[in-house]
């Protein structure tokens, strides 16, 4: 059995496009660009981003999978084209380079031009050296084009699709900055609105420390450095049951945690409070169950396990959190050393970089648990059609809503059980 749900993106930095193509959304789900679209545009703000996003207007064309506004059942295949390819046409040129061509390019080198020129000064923290070495490429472009966080447009792309899915099943998702440079959002004064925090320059919702991350952003910009920070991703009115403990695969938080891992920027998750727990007595940390509440719903006092327990989702909002390293392309760049040389150089290569990115990677962060809950609920809910996953997810809230069993007090008279061999299921 292959997964019921899955991505692959595709494309290169500055190449001609990124896409992605999506196996297993249900058939009619109404799905258009503009819906994709905001996710897109998001991932492009925050303060500390660099000059690529000036050149870029990411739109996703939806190329397949959809008609008349509504998913067939197919694969959909979505397109984010990269308008920087046109300063990029010959240094990324897909067909052979004619003998004229590789003249000019190696002239334009010698004369200067950084992007005609293969990059071979390895950056330390990126993809550089190792890839370089595994592909046994002598121009690291090779493995920058692909290694780029450029790649997660596609998964934001991707990540839209899932949102417009979740959305039809109850499920919402969003995230927040939480730290920048070591400055952290304190939950005391986290006073803005979603809208509000949406609207600021790095989504935080604690207005005062956002002003201390700006400062931190601001050093870094000033000292040709970067900073990195930490992100946190909210799933509310996930249903129990998602997920399972019953195999080391099938369990959600681990999932989880390998999805934002996957994220280029990305060196830890956290999952609830994390690490923190590890510094607290148990009694201080579990989440003590209050018993069923409004609608019959199950309620915990509080939620460290960030809504999850045995790699099962337990009705609370899911809690994730991805540590952002700062970037590794720095515009004073480290010491390194030459990739075909082997000798120490002074300064690794620099192209252009951002300062921070800690709010796009929130999105990024989004996108993956997103894709991951669709997922998990498809594996769970089943069905090929939208009318068949609602049916079920409904089905799905109102069993868990229902009591088990009445107390044996409340219950009538014992039903009078079949005679073995009656077929009495039949
Ligand atoms: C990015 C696009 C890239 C970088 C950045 C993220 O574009 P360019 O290399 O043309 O500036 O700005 O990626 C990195 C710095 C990196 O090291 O991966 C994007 O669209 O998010």
């Amino acid at each position: 059995m292959t997964e019921p749900f899955r991505f692959l993106t595709a494309g290169e930095s500055h190449g001609r496009t990124l896409g992605v193509t999506i196996e297993g959304v249900p058939a009619g789900l109404a799905l258009t660009e503009d819906d994709l679209a905001t996710d897109l545009a998001r991932r492009q703000l925050g303060y500390g981003r660099g000059a690529r996003q000036q050149i870029e207007h990411d739109r996703a064309e939806i190329v397949t999978g959809v008609r008349h506004g509504r998913t067939l059942g197919s694969p959909i295949l979505l397109l984010v084209a990269n308008r920087d390819w046109e300063n990029w046409t010959k240094v990324m040129q897909v067909e052979p380079l004619s003998e004229a061509d590789a003249v000019a390019l190696a002239e334009a080198a010698a004369a200067g031009d950084k992007r005609s020129t293969p990059v071979t000064r390895v950056r330390p923290g990126h993809g550089d050296l190792a890839g370089a070495l595994k592909y046994g490429h002598d121009d690291v472009r090779n493995v920058l084009e692909r290694a780029s966080a450029r790649e997660t447009a596609a998964r934001v792309a991707a990540g839209g699709v899932a949102r417009a899915f979740l959305r039809e099943l109850g499920i919402d998702v969003w995230s927040f900055t939480a730290e920048v440079g070591g400055v952290k959002a304190d939950s005391d004064y986290m006073s803005r609105s979603r809208e509000e925090m949406e609207a600021s320059p790095l989504r935080c919702p604690d207005p005062g420390a956002e002003e201390r991350m700006i400062a931190r952003i601001d050093e870094a910009r000033e000292n040709g450095d970067t900073v990195g920070g930490v992100f946190e991703v909210r799933a509310e009115c996930v249903p129990i049951g998602l997920g399972s403990y019953v195999q080391w695969d099938r369990r959600l938080d681990a999932a989880l945690a390998a999805a934002v891992m996957s994220i280029n920027i990305v060196k830890g998750v956290e999952i609830g409070i994390g690490f923190e727990q590890t510094r607290m007595f148990g009694s201080k940390v579990h989440d003590v169950i209050e018993g069923r509440g409004e609608g019959g719903r199950w309620v915990h006092r509080s939620n460290n396990a960030g809504g999850l327990t045995a790699g099962v989702s337990n009705g609370e909002p899911i809690v994730v959190r991805g540590a952002v390293k700062p970037i590794s392309t720095l515009a004073r760049p480290l010491p390194s050393a030459d990739l075909l040389t082997g000798e120490a150089v002074e300064k690794a290569h620099y192209e252009r970089s951002d300062i921070s990115v800690v709010p796009a990677a929130g999105i990024v962060g989004e996108a993956m648990v997103m894709l991951t809950l669709a997922r998990f609920a498809l594996e769970k809910l089943g069905g090929d059609s939208m009318a068949e996953v609602k049916d079920s997810m409904a089905r799905w809230r109102e069993r868990l809503a229902t009591p088990l069993a009445a107390p044996e007090s409340e219950r009538g008279p014992a039903e009078e059980a079949p005679a073995v061999g009656s077929g009495g299921d039949d």
